[in-house]
């Protein structure tokens, strides 16, 4: 592996507790690979967490920006500096282990395709461990990306290898969505511009420590920006 080889990207608000668990595991399954973490002013101190980490390790950055902008926002500032500093390839994630470093290595060791997707539905046990409500909003959200926005993969989460020499960065400028419908909007752009997506099954642990981010407002967002691409889902989708 040379040094511009990997990229892993790591968005973080009020994370503090779970910077060091997940530097550890992804330490433990990947290797002395670069992080470099996105915090929004975490009031918590997640952004001197991670401080204090990148002092024993010099393979830890952190891009840290002045309020929260939301997560599709530091996805895209996450991808385009990866795409600026010149990586292969990029691995996205959440901090909160939901997505777990041992998984992470499958999706390093995978070449197929130009984006490589975690699929939560692939395998029944894989939300084994989630309740009933976070478990109908995500097959939910499943059917409405497979149905309205025609995307059969999981579009919806953030665990992702993209192959930037194969993909690049300017696909990015047709991503408008800051919250969390960046993840289907960005799928769904480069499904339409035919880069191949693969999907690897994952199966996710609930969250640990701290709390969901995904507000009732967030969500009505998501589902405003899903309804406004299924309208246009023609026209983006036109050769
Ligand atoms: N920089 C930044 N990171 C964010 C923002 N919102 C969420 N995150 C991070 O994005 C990741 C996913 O957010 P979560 O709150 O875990 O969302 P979720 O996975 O839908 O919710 P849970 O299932 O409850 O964990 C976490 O690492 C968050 O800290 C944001 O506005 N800015
Ligand atoms: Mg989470």
């Amino acid at each position: 592996m040379t040094n511009n080889d990997l990229l892993i990207f790591i968005p973080t608000y009020k994370e503090r507790e779970n910077v060091r668990l997940i530097v550890e595991g992804l330490r433990y399954n990947l290797g002395p690979v670069p992080i470099l973490f996105c915090d929004d002013n975490s009031p918590d101190g997640t952004y001197e967490a991670i401080m204090d980490l990148a002092r024993d390790d010099g393979a830890i950055d952190v891009i840290r920006r002045p309020g929260k902008l939301g997560i599709g926002s530091a996805h895209k500032d996450g991808i385009r500096e990866a795409g600026r500093r010149g990586y292969r390839r990029l691995l996205t994630l959440d901090c909160d282990l939901t997505h777990q470093p041992s998984d992470c290595a499958r999706f390093v060791a995978c070449e197929r395709g130009d984006v490589v997707v975690g699929s939560r539905f692939a395998d029944r046990e894989s939300l084994a461990d989630w309740n009933w409500l976070r478990k109908a909003l995500t097959r939910g959200g499943h059917l409405a990306t497979t149905w309205l926005l025609r995307l059969p993969y999981d579009a919806t989460g953030a665990l992702r290898l993209y192959h930037l020499d194969r993909l690049g960065t300017d696909w990015l400028d047709s991503v408008k969505s800051d919250g969390y419908a960046f993840f289907f909007e960005s799928l769904m752009v480069l499904h339409a511009r035919g880069a191949a997506i693969e999907e690897l099954s994952i199966r996710l642990p609930k969250r640990t420590y701290g709390n969901s981010k995904m507000s009732i407002r967030e969500l009505f967002k998501s589902v405003m920006m899903m309804l406004r691409l299924a309208a246009r889902r023609r026209e983006i989708t036109r050769p």
